[in-house]
């Protein structure tokens, strides 16, 4: 399995030439506002400095980039990694003009990102399937980019209930074979698959 060695901010960014050069396996992190995308990202790299969070929606206006180093001492191999954490959505009320510019930095950033190897949809596991998340995953269909679901906030639900709420939600998503798994960052838990889906999409 891999591991993150070393975590790096690299820079924020909104306009696409302010982006810095796609030059490694990126994985990009989206979903609604506050679902938990900067705090998962801390918890992958075991940074809590990371990335900034807050219980405040909205946090994280801009797109932020990340390297990572990884290793796996599996088979000795090591790389590195770029980790984006996009702007969530839905956190208010936005006008449509705001809609529109979110989907426009969104364009543009699968347009640009020639490394995105995969993108990473986080839902709050206690809600049920949001229109605004089935959309996400369209588009992400629509441009053939690959994908997995992470249902966060495990610790919210009790554990028996954890496979029948991920079944519901696999299906209210419509899903189909792409994966979906649970993580918690009170508990530290659920990574695993998570290393494994991005490790087996970084290495060459
Ligand atoms: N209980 C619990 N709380 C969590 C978990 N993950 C995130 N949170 C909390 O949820 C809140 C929002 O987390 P963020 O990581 O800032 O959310 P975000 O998706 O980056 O939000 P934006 O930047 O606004 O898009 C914070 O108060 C976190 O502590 C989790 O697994 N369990
Ligand atoms: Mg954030």
């Amino acid at each position: 399995m891999v591991r993150f060695v070393e975590s790096f901010f690299v820079k924020s960014a909104v306009e696409p030439e302010d982006y810095p050069a796609s030059a490694y396996p990126e994985f990009a992190f989206a979903g609604r506002s506050n679902v938990g995308k900067s705090t998962l990202i801390n918890l992958l790299t075991n940074n809590s400095k990371l990335a900034k969070t807050s219980g405040t929606p909205g946090k994280t206006r801009l797109l932020n980039f990340f390297l990572i180093r990884w290793k796996d001492d599996s088979d000795d191999s090591q790389g590195r990694l770029q980790l984006t954490d996009l702007p969530g959505y839905g956190y208010a009320e936005v006008s449509q003009a705001e809609q529109e510019k979110w989907r426009r930095m969104l364009d543009h950033y699968f347009d640009q990102r020639e490394e995105l190897k995969g993108m990473i949809v986080l839902v709050d596991i206690r809600r049920e399937a949001d229109p605004k998340d089935i959309l996400m995953l369209e588009l992400l269909r629509l441009r053939g980019i690959d994908h997995c679901v992470v249902a966060t906030k495990a610790d919210k639900i009790p554990k028996t209930k954890l496979p029948k709420t991920l079944k519901l939600l696999s299906h209210g998503l419509g899903l189909g074979n792409a994966p979906i798994t649970a993580v918690s960052a009170l508990k530290n838990s659920g990574l695993e698959p998570l290393y494994d889906w991005i490790g087996q999409r970084a290495k060459p």
